[in-house]
């Protein structure tokens, strides 16, 4: 009894150092549990503040598209798998007060620090993450189609990462239940099981993959000079059948989808 007694007080005293040397990090993963997020490891960007999670925790084996049973979908929508490495990918579209940080102009029709910056087209994003790198020394890009995907789902087969249905005020989109005829501020959503917000609704978000009706592996890369470029996640403004983690939208680089609905958020390779 005496010795595990003495075991029990050498355990506490062990735990409370490692406690004290890693606050923050307990903090982040306190929260974590309470919300349900799996993806444990945050960095934050130190010009902008913008904040990135580790995806996934290691390599997998990972499926995107939809079943031929799921309400909306579209033939483009073929359910295929590949093996994933680890990248970051941002928690939260791209914000103006991010933007603002980097870049002279703000295009956005709806205005606001804590709002999504929208209104941009491939190039224009491609112009901010170009100025970013300069500034950092980092290597920020769009994400792939397939990482997209991948993070959107978070781990969940369904239509989308909270559920079959569209349901009421789960995401930005138009009539949904939400109470935003405008953007909504970033994180006004429940975030997906990776600490991911608003990856369905709020704006679509460019990617850096080209887009083909058939997926044939292109969806696994960044492309440059491409004709059109995939979109994801649906908007404020449109209906349920495209706010689904499989359904894919596309544009060229130079233009807007219904002028003023596309934004974006970033990502970067990880160097594990
Ligand atoms: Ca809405
Ligand atoms: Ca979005």
């Amino acid at each position: 009894m005496k010795n595990s007694g003495i075991l029990t007080i050498v355990i506490i005293i062990f735990i409370s150092v490692g406690c004290a040397k890693k606050g923050s990090d307990q903090a982040i993963i306190a929260k974590d549990v309470e919300q349900n997020i799996i993806a444990k490891e945050v960095w934050s960007e130190t010009v902008t503040g913008m904040k990135f999670r580790k995806i996934p925790r290691k390599s997998i084996f990972f499926r995107i598209g939809s079943p031929s049973t799921e309400q909306g979908r579209k033939d483009d929508e073929k359910q295929h798998t590949f093996t994933v490495g680890k990248y970051w990918i941002a928690e939260t579209e791209v914000t103006q007060k991010q933007w603002n940080t980097i870049m002279s102009f703000n295009p956005s029709k709806f205005k606001g620090d804590d709002l999504p910056v929208d209104s941009v087209s491939w190039n224009l994003a491609q112009k901010f993450i170009k100025t970013l790198n300069t500034r950092t020394g980092k290597k920020f890009r769009l994400p792939t189609e397939a990482e997209w995907e991948l993070a959107a789902r978070a781990g969940t087969t369904t239509a989308r990462y909270w559920g079959e249905e569209i349901g009421e005020n789960n995401a930005n989109c138009g009539r949904c239940g939400d109470p935003w005829d405008s953007t909504a501020p970033v994180k006004s959503f429940a975030p997906n099981n990776y600490g991911l917000y608003d990856m369905l609704g709020n704006l679509w978000e460019w990617t850096c993959s080209e887009y083909k009706k058939t997926y044939d592996g292109i969806e696994q890369k960044c492309v440059e000079g491409a004709e059109s470029y995939v979109l994801r996640g649906g908007a404020l403004n449109n209906s349920a059948k495209h706010v689904r983690a499989a359904n894919r939208a596309r544009s060229r680089p130079a233009g807007k989808l219904r002028g003023y609905n596309c934004g974006f958020r970033l990502a970067m390779d990880s160097t594990e």
